[in-house]
């Protein structure tokens, strides 16, 4: 009869490889993070961890899970214990993390979650809920109406969203006394401090919460941060390889690259853990490495998913060995990518540009090019559009950018290049799904009809007959010939 391995908890680390185990004693908690996700897992709190390790600190972090529960009754079955696989072609490292000092679920227990906010224990909240969660209008700067946003700032009912957990946290705070606090956005977004100082100012305009106004001019900072590292969605295999290598059952395990970086603005209120001695680099000024990396590697990224998933290809590093594809990318970087943007001193995008392009290829990552496919009408802005509306307000005509928004137009409509269904996972779905519906036949009406998607597309970048022309023109390649095809005559 099968013997079931133990769980990973705190009495079963002697089953542990000693090499494998914490580096810290449970940690008092100093710091609330909203997005359970196995990013935060495999970044923040390994720096977290590590910075711990090197210079101490009560600086525990209470995990909550906006929505999903599996996540948090996991670790919360496991004392918050975890454990994080770096996968490379050479072989697989895995460590247990001790860094998480608790778990909520936001959505059975919001008062929990805004007496942590209030706690003046905790210094710092970090946030991973993805680029949707911010709902703020770029061009008003204004909280996009959201029946549940409103809802939470102007009436008494518990919050559900995160402007609303974070806005009756701040409020509880201020009136508790409990000092100052920072909000540190580790979405990828760019400058995402701004965009949830701007989301958080935004909200204080409703009256349920506006008496926190003054509070949070006087004691909240808002720093910029750029994160980074492949974390595919675990699966059955990620718990598999992590019982193999811990000799115990790890239901949150997750499975990274090796490489690691996070840039942060030094601008905390009531101090911050040492992550400076965890690797972590502190900047005036995140701004140049947020467009760096959102633009060479969340851009090609991005460009690999819908071509990579129009082609057939599961995985980006699949999508990559699409014969000229790695050219293809090469060009992106140094024709259009480079030349948009001012890099951080002494970085070079190309060859920063290559690194990515090396790390994308990384076999033992199983990163789906579906999963990068998800919430494009999220990503596009800041991953792809600003690179084509810079380089055309120097004159340019950026030829691969317009290529990353024509794969993107073919892969919402649906279809890959053997006919398969492509799903569409993103929050405009039904919007794309209209303006689809009401186009007129052919490239060119599918390409007018989605640029007027204006939540993704700036008007004026969606007037531009050179980019509108570029990106017809690929679509009709890709239409015709299909990725690989396409790809082929576009390196001769
Ligand atoms: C990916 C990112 O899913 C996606 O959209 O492009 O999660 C990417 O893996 C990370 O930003 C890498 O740091």
């Amino acid at each position: 009869m099968a013997v079931t391995a133990h769980r990973l908890t705190r009495s079963a680390l002697a089953r542990v490889p000693a090499a494998a185990r914490p580096r810290i004693d449970p940690p008092a908690p100093g710091i609330v993070h909203l997005g359970l996700g196995a990013f935060h897992r495999a970044h923040q709190a390994v720096f977290t961890e590590d910075a711990m390790a090197a210079a101490g600190g009560d600086w525990g972090i209470v995990g909550v899970a906006p929505r999903s529960i599996a996540v948090h009754d996991a670790l919360r079955e496991q004392d918050c214990l975890f454990s994080v696989a770096s996968l490379a072609a050479g072989g697989t490292r895995t460590r247990v993390i001790g860094a998480l000092s608790g778990v909520r679920h936001a959505a059975n227990d919001p008062a929990a979650v805004v007496a942590l906010i209030a706690d003046p224990a905790i210094r710092v909240v970090t946030l991973t809920v993805t680029e949707k969660a911010y709902l703020l209008d770029p061009a008003t700067g204004r909280l996009r109406a959201d029946g549940d946003v409103v809802a939470d700032l102007s009436t008494d009912r518990p919050p559900v969203t995160v402007p609303g957990l974070l806005l009756r946290g701040l409020q509880a705070r201020n009136r508790a006394g409990a000092g100052p606090i920072t909000l540190l956005s580790c979405d990828n977004l760019p400058s995402n401090g701004r965009r949830l100082r701007g989301l958080v100012t935004a909200a204080l305009r409703y009256p349920g919460v506006a008496d926190a106004a003054g509070y949070v001019a006087e004691n909240v900072s808002f720093p910029g941060t750029m994160v980074d590292r492949i974390v595919p969605a675990s699966t059955p295999e990620t718990i598999a390889a992590a019982e193999r290598a811990l000799g115990v059952v790890d239901l949150a395990a997750v499975g990274a690259e090796p490489y690691s970086q996070w840039i942060i603005e030094d601008d905390f209120a009531a101090g911050r853990p040492a992550w400076q001695l965890a690797g972590a680099v502190l900047t005036g000024d995140a701004g140049p490495w947020e467009r760096l990396k959102l633009r060479a590697l969340n851009g090609v990224h991005s460009a690999l998913a819908y071509l990579g998933a129009l082609a057939g290809r599961e995985t980006i590093a699949e999508a990559l060995a699409v014969p000229g594809m790695a050219d293809a990318m090469r060009r992106l970087i140094a024709e259009d990518i480079a030349p948009s943007f001012t890099p951080p001193p002494g970085v070079d995008p190309v060859a920063y540009g290559d690194e990515v392009l090396e790390r994308f290829a990384n076999p033992a990552i199983q990163h789906r090019t579906l999963q990068v496919a998800m919430d494009g009408t999220q990503k596009l802005p800041q991953r792809v559009l600003h690179t084509l509306a810079d380089r055309r307000a120097a004159g340019a005509a950026p030829r691969w950018a317009a290529l990353v928004v024509a794969a993107w137009a073919r892969f919402v409509c649906g279809r890959a290049d053997d006919g398969a269904d492509l799903p569409l996972n993103d929050p405009l779905a039904e919007r794309i799904r209209s303006a689809l519906a009401a186009a007129r036949p052919g490239p060119a009406g599918v390409v007018a009809a989605l640029f007027g998607i204006d939540a993704t597309f700036p008007p004026d970048l969606a007037a531009d007959p050179v980019v509108r022309d570029l990106v017809v023109g690929w679509l009709v390649d890709l239409d015709r010939h299909g990725v690989a095809e396409t790809i082929r005559r576009a390196a001769r």
